[in-house]
């Protein structure tokens, strides 16, 4: 049986997952994004699992993008399916019932930085390096990034980074709004980690209220996504979590949430 292409950890409701081909600095062929799909189905399926971090394997690259040897040699139906398959697999993220967070440890580039845009929160290292190079392959991004990027970013950025082609590095990736945090590479580790640690101790329902209305209602009209809200809102009130969070703060104690 060969080794999986990605890594799993559990440690107090955080699931890490590690794309694991450090000597292709975790280049997306078809079977490691096969791997990440199922990885990412079994993770919203566990109940104990409650906030996934992903990351690359190796000090160089958080993922440098779909494997170019791979792509060379696929035919058009093969790169159908292996475009279906790399949509799919973000789709699934950006609807993950429980927060993502990419822990971007180096080069994020063409698919890398397009799964790293579907998380749902990204912390960069401060020797990160973030682009869209398709463009020096004859191609444009495929796996949705046009899209995120300019929802992200807005026009500017999406046009200066898949036009340009060119990486840009943490510093200014945070400037364009591409990701959250930048920190040092000696502490991206542990400030992850405290981030996904904070998550995994607040209230599930309400995490995942926040997903589903940023997430979908973003995709909506202004009317609609207020809807949809207050249709988010209205739920939790059926939540033990809801009582226990808002009892919690008059009684002057820690909330004890049951994802209930
Ligand atoms: N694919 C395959 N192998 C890769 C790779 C990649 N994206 N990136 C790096 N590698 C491999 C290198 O070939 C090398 O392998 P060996 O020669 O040792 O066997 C090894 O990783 C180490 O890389 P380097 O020797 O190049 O390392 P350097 O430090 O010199 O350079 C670099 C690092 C990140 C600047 C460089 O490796 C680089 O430019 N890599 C390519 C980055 C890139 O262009 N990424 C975008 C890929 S295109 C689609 C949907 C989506 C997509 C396509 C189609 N459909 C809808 C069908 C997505 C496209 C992309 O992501």
């Amino acid at each position: 049986m060969t080794a999986s292409p990605v890594l799993s950890r559990d440690a107090d409701g955080v699931r890490t997952l590690t794309v694991d081909r450090p000597d292709k600095l975790n280049a997306l062929d078809r079977n490691t994004l096969q791997a990440l799909d199922q990885a990412f189905a079994a993770a919203a399926a566990d109940p104990a699992v409650r906030v996934v971090v992903l990351t690359g394997s190796g000090a160089k690259a958080f993922v440098a993008g779909a494997d170019i040897a791979e792509m060379n040699t696929l035919t058009a139906i093969e790169a159908r399916e292996f475009s279906l398959l790399g949509q799919g697999l973000m789709r699934r993220i950006e609807r993950m019932p429980k927060p993502v967070i990419a822990m971007v440890n180096g080069y994020a580039l063409g698919g890398g930085l397009e799964l790293a845009m579907a998380c749902h929160l990204r912390i960069a290292a401060d020797s990160a390096r973030l682009g869209q190079p398709e463009v020096n392959l004859g191609l444009v991004p495929g796996f949705g990034g046009t899209q995120r990027l300019l929802r992200l970013a807005g026009r500017a950025a999406a046009l200066e980074l898949c036009l340009g082609g060119a990486p840009v590095d943490a510093a200014r990736a945070l400037q364009l709004g591409l990701v959250n945090r930048v920190v040092p590479v000696a502490e991206l580790e542990a400030e992850t980690m405290k981030l996904a640690a904070q998550l995994a101790n607040a209230a599930p329902l309400a995490l995942r209220g926040v997903l589903d209305a940023v997430v979908l209602g973003g995709e909506c009209g202004m009317e609609e996504g207020l809807q949809f809200e207050t249709a988010q809102f209205a739920l939790l009130f059926a939540s033990e979590d809801m009582r226990e969070g808002t009892a919690a703060f008059l009684g002057k104690r820690k909330p004890q949430f049951r994802n209930r």
